[in-house]
């Protein structure tokens, strides 16, 4: 079945652990570990990818523009912005060794990519040092020739040669084994536009002019005290946030600095906002970022304009409301749709805000971890 994947130190996929939790694999040191990259097919060779080089950010923006995650219709494909992939890559303690691409030999043509980032994630009592995988990518004309499991081997040597043996990803696809299934809900901001694309189509019994009705959000937020998140509001979302995601099985265990990296507005990347009330403090928060998809093939339309529900903790309003907010000051930014999945309490908004549940799943997996499975609801954690 899984060639790959049935040699690594994942759980198969009817596997079931309810106290035992730790390491799949035996534990090793950095020297186990070979010192020299995998080989690969005569024709590529390894890089490193300098995301601060104008010319490099653009070969790995293009490389993914043109090849990374579409729709299993084809008809939408994730158009990370360069600013986007900088602030991805580049939270506090990242190596740009972990920054990993393949090349056509002679520093050729970028062909191959896979990312990681270290991140502490607490599963349910243990907080493990990890590497979160992302950005995985082969050119469409190189696909089924194996080199996925190749660039997943070279990440997992380079990952383990820091003493980093555990990590999490997601992905569409089912693999041994999720450690939870997750769905996408979506929120249409602007439905006139979203049915033109063929995103979402009208219901039964609706016009336009009601479809547009029933999505209408006020033009500016309805809590009192909202505003955009600065430099000294830090320490307190620090605070907020990591209070709030002790809550759930698997969930980051942010600094202060991961908190500011994350958090911080940063134009066009990602958005936050705080409630302060009448004593000047910070109560609740909420964020999103700024991933819009090309539109393939649509002559009016090109690109979709979609925010992510990111981190969000609400203290002295509901959820909800504080959600609304989120919806309105996305529609100001003039995103199509704000898109969240099931994750964190993300359950007791959906409906009420008007979310429609979206078509697949999102996969979470850990790599040489085994644990039992979480509901969506006991998951802490959104990667980008
Ligand atoms: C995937 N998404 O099952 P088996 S998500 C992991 N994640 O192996 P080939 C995947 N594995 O089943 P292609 C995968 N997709 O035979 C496929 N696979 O055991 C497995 N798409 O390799 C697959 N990006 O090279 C099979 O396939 C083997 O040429 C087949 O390349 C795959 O970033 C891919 O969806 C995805 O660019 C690169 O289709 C290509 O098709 C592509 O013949 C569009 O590969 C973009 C796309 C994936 C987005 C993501 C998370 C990736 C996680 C990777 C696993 C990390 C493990 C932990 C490492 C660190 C460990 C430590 C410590
Ligand atoms: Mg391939």
């Amino acid at each position: 079945e899984h060639a790959f994947w049935d040699t690594q130190p994942v759980p198969s996929m009817s596997a079931e652990y309810d106290q035992d939790t730790g390491p799949l694999d035996v534990v090793k040191t950095p020297d186990d570990v070979r010192a020299d990259p995998y080989p690969l097919p005569a024709q590529f060779e390894w890089c490193t990818c300098d995301v601060d080089s104008e010319t490099e950010i653009l070969e790995v923006y293009t490389l993914l523009t043109e090849n990374y995650v579409e729709d299993d219709d084809s008809m939408f494909r994730f158009d990370y912005s360069t600013d986007f992939l900088r602030w991805a890559l580049k939270p506090p303690e990242y190596l740009r060794s972990w920054h990993l691409g393949v090349r056509v030999k002679g520093g050729g043509k970028l062909v191959g990519f896979i990312t990681g980032i270290p991140a502490n994630i607490q599963v349910f009592d243990k907080v493990v040092q990890m590497a979160e995988i992302n950005f995985l990518c082969v050119h469409k004309k190189l696909r089924s020739k194996r080199l996925a499991p190749v660039l997943i081997k070279e990440i997992t040597r380079r990952v383990n040669r820091e003493n980093i043996w555990q990590a999490v990803y997601t992905a569409g696809v089912v693999l041994p084994r999720p450690v939870s299934e997750c769905r996408y809900h979506h929120r249409s901001l602007n439905p006139k536009k979203l049915i033109e694309v063929g995103f979402s189509h009208l219901g039964a019994r609706m016009t336009m002019a009601r479809t547009i009705k029933l999505y209408k959000v006020p033009e500016s937020p309805q809590l009192s005290g909202m505003r955009e998140m600065k430099k000294e509001d830090v320490p307190r979302v620090h605070g907020l946030v990591s209070n709030y995601l002790k809550k759930f099985h698997l969930h980051p265990d942010f600094s202060p600095a991961e908190v500011e990296h994350w958090m911080l507005p940063r134009p066009g990347v990602v958005y936050c906002y705080v409630r302060e009330n009448g004593k000047g403090e910070v109560t609740d928060v909420c964020s999103f970022y700024n991933l819009p998809s090309s539109i393939l093939g649509h002559e009016k339309h090109t690109v979709l304009k979609a925010a992510y529900s990111y981190w969000n903790v609400a203290t002295t309003v509901p959820l909800q409301d504080l959600m609304y907010d989120a919806l309105i000051l996305a529609k100001q930014q003039d995103f199509d749709v704000f898109n969240a999945l099931d994750v964190m309490e993300n359950e007791s908004f959906l409906k009420e805000l008007k979310f429609g549940i979206g078509d697949g799943y999102l996969q979470y997996y850990l790599y040489n971890w085994k644990c039992p499975k979480i509901d969506p609801g006991n998951m802490g954690l959104v990667l980008l």
